[in-house]
């Protein structure tokens, strides 16, 4: 089901900041930055290899990104893991007792289908499911 890491979502304080040690300092260069209105976040996606890490940077001090911060500090927010159906797979992980953020997928960066999983039902970790068109 699981076709592949999408990206290694990180939260930071400040994007611009963040970007400048990810191109500068590691020479990982930035593919693009997009807001993501719903989620209110700004995100910059950056490939590595096979995958991307997605810097997110709140826009409203209510956002989940925000909280995140507020409790947690800047650091690793999710991991996005790809599928090619996220509605069967979303499926599949409420037959398994795992509870949905998103029982519908939302559209999410780049024009994706996604959906969050509870991370008290996933062993810590906030896992994202992404379908691709
Ligand atoms: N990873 C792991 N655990 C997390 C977490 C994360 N990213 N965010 C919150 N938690 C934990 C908290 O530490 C807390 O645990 P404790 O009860 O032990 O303290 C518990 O989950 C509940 O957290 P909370 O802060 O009380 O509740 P929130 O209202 O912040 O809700 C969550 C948490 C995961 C349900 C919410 O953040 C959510 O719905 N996330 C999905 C959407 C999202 O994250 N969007 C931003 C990215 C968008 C994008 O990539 O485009």
């Amino acid at each position: 089901m699981i076709k592949k890491v999408d990206h290694i979502g990180i939260a930071v304080a400040d994007l611009q900041k963040a970007l400048k040690l990810y191109e500068e300092t590691l020479g990982i260069k930035c593919a693009g930055v997009e807001e993501v209105a719903e989620q209110k976040v700004r995100t910059a996606f950056l490939p590595v290899g096979d995958t991307e890490i997605e810097l997110l940077e709140s826009t409203d001090p209510t956002s989940t990104v925000a909280r995140f911060i507020e409790k947690r500090g800047e650091g690793i927010h999710h991991i996005a893991l790809r599928v090619d159906d996220i509605k069967t797979a979303l499926e599949k992980m409420k037959a398994a007792g795992i509870r949905l953020l998103d029982e519908v997928p939302r559209p999410g960066a780049g024009g994706a289908r996604i959906a969050f999983l509870h991370p008290k039902d996933t062993g810590g970790v906030l896992i994202e499911l992404i379908e691709r068109g």
